[in-house]
């Protein structure tokens, strides 16, 4: 019986560390979009690391542009979606939602 149950967790184990490697790395820092507000409105990370996005609103959509990079605007984020973006290289980056341009947040990348 013991045996059995020492088997079980073993497997759950095992189970459970290739689930979670399997969902790859976890971004370094997390900005929430949140009544037309990107929060924390700055954001320092260092090259090479990733920042994931996620819109808490409830109905409205935004997006997350790098404008100022002459990328162009991403989709649109609909409530729950999440949007990652890796920085490979050092400076500042500042940022906007595409339909409404007064949403601002920065990223400094050191
Ligand atoms: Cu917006």
């Amino acid at each position: 019986m013991l045996h059995t149950i020492i088997r079980i967790s073993l497997f759950s184990l095992v189970l459970i560390t290739g689930i979670v490697s399997a969902g790859g790395t976890d971004p370094t820092a997390e900005v929430e979009i949140i009544k037309f507000k990107f929060v924390p409105q700055e954001v320092t990370i260092k090259v090479g690391e990733s920042i994931r996005w996620t819109n808490m609103e409830k109905r409205q959509y935004h997006s997350v542009w790098f404008e100022q990079t002459g990328e162009p605007e991403p989709d649109y984020l609909f409530p729950s979606d999440t949007f990652e973006r890796t920085f490979d290289k050092a400076g500042t980056f500042p940022y906007r939602c595409g339909p409404h341009p007064k949403m601002t947040g920065t990223v400094s990348v050191e």
